[in-house]
């Protein structure tokens, strides 16, 4: 079968939608770190969307270490298929990402992308762990990649040093107009990469340091839409449907949204023609989607694996941990939250709940549970702090966390891999337990994950071990047993 690419792109069924613009007339003006399927399926989308209406925004992609993005695309003219897998289920190539590179193997070209005059934007899908951020969301100077770069500055492995000495090489070339857009998972994602960037430039350089607080602007922004991972499946999928072979498709659900805050240095693509929100402040939307999308996520992953279930739609399907998840959401979540005036928290918790119900997504719940130090600090955990604080429940907020401590002592029994850069230290935790109350103080004494503060909190401690002992038996009982938790 012939392969999808640019010769074979005229060729395809009416019902594909096809590039609205002459892609190889079109430059790069956007770099992208880490281009891993939801980038792909979200700004790589809108960005292709967006090229309709003009501008030179292609997209050199570069991952930050793995081969696979570039390898399989190499091959398509860096054309791939994005399936939307729902009732109004579509297929569209996207075009948008005209070079993919490789940190480790094609540096000099990454450096020539970034420092061109052309290359007005870096966007950022890096996850959680690529920021390098401590337990108070400054940059963690003894993480091993920021000390390589520091020894190293002019060769840097991490996002951070790779942006410091971008902005280093534009400055001194008299380029200094550029935005650096966060398009993690984070809160505050862009205020936190400034902080890590401005931190460990002050290492280098004082003088640099203050030159980017000046003129770089790092806007937040909010990205949502559940994209699994790709599988032989969808690849045997899409490639009848195209009539060509499409080795590396992506998948998403119908739903998929962007706020990118009003924060530019210089120019961008249309974005705001093809459904993108902008607006002065992200955080009413970022805050009501980590907390309320990505807690009740995680809080389903280690809740869903313990009661033997495989996928998010298998987890809200059964009907008790739907109620669970309900009442977390209605009683301990939503009252933290104070939303833009046009967000009905209620409407917006009842639609999350319906995408979790998407039939045709097959979302692993095993992929959600991945990195769990890096995401609960921002999914239940900041939640927490804010109910501690003002004297709310913490009691459903601490059966997730405690489902997370549950979830990795069955990875230390059943000895997979467990999918975390605290990986060691979490199963060393999990080893010191012997299945009651006190267990919890393990779990509490990891400084990365857990602030002091939190630790120490007599009300999160306590409901932390209730939780814990009563979900002991959970992998016995089965998901019946969470009702008596409600
Ligand atoms: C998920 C997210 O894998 C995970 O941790 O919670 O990727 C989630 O699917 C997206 O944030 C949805 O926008």
């Amino acid at each position: 079968m012939q392969r999808l690419n640019q010769a074979s792109l005229g060729k395809l069924p009416a019902t594909v939608k096809v590039p609205g613009y002459v892609r190889e007339q079109t430059r790069i003006g956007i770099v992208h770190l880490g281009p891993g399927a939801f980038h792909r399926a979200h700004q790589a989308v809108y960005t292709d969307d967006a090229l309709a209406f003009g501008g030179h925004w292609g997209i050199c992609a570069v991952s930050m270490r793995s081969r696979g993005v570039k390898e399989n695309l190499a091959e398509q003219d860096n054309l791939y298929t994005l399936a939307v897998i729902d009732n109004d289920s579509r297929n569209q190539v996207i075009g948008a990402i005209k070079e993919v590179l490789v940190l480790g193997d094609d540096r000099e070209q990454v450096m020539t992308r970034l420092c061109s005059p052309e290359t007005h934007i870096i966007s950022l899908t890096i996850t959680e762990k690529g920021y390098c951020l401590n337990g108070d969301g400054g940059l963690d100077q003894t993480h091993a990649d920021i000390q390589q770069d520091l020894a190293n500055p002019d060769a840097p492995v991490s996002a951070v040093g790779l942006i410091v000495l971008t902005l280093q090489r534009r400055f001194a070339a008299g380029i200094g107009e550029l935005t650096v857009l966060s398009c993690d998972n984070l809160a505050d994602n862009g205020h936190k990469l400034a902080r890590a960037v401005y931190e460990y430039a002050q290492l280098l350089d004082a003088a640099l340091a203050e030159q980017i607080r000046a003129e770089v602007r790092f806007p937040c922004s909010m990205v949502d839409s559940i994209t699994p991972a790709t599988d032989d499946a969808l690849k045997v999928q899409v490639s009848e449907a195209l009539g060509v072979q499409d080795n590396w498709p992506i998948q998403r659900e119908s739903f998929t949204q962007w706020v990118i805050e009003n924060n530019f240095s210089g120019p961008r693509p249309a974005w705001e023609q093809v459904g993108v929100t902008f607006t002065d402040d992200v955080s009413g939307y970022e805050k009501a989607k980590l907390r309320i999308l990505n807690g009740s996520h995680s809080s389903l992953a280690y809740l869903g694996i313990l009661c033997g279930r495989e996928t998010v739609f298998e987890g809200i399907s059964d009907p008790d941990l739907a109620a669970f998840i309900d009442a977390l959401l209605t009683q301990e979540v939503i009252p933290s939250l104070n939303p833009p005036a046009e967000l009905d928290l209620v409407e917006y918790k009842n639609a999350i709940l319906a995408r979790y119900r998407n039939p045709h997504i097959r979302h692993l719940l095993a992929q959600i549970a991945w990195d769990g130090s890096q995401k609960l600090p921002f999914r239940l955990l900041g939640t927490v702090a804010d109910n501690l604080a003002a004297g709310r429940s913490v009691k459903l907020l601490s059966v997730g966390v405690a489902a997370w401590f549950h979830f990795l002592r069955f990875k230390l029994a059943d000895g997979s891999e467990l999918v975390d850069p605290l990986a060691n230290v979490l199963l060393e935790a999990a080893a010191k337990c012997q299945g009651g109350a006190e267990d919890v103080a393990h779990f509490l004494a990891l400084g990365q994950v857990f602030s002091k503060s939190l630790a120490d909190n007599p009300n999160f401690v306590s409901a932390l071990k209730t939780a814990y002992v009563q979900l002991a038996t959970l992998q016995e009982t089965g998901a019946h047993s969470l009702t008596e938790l409600l």
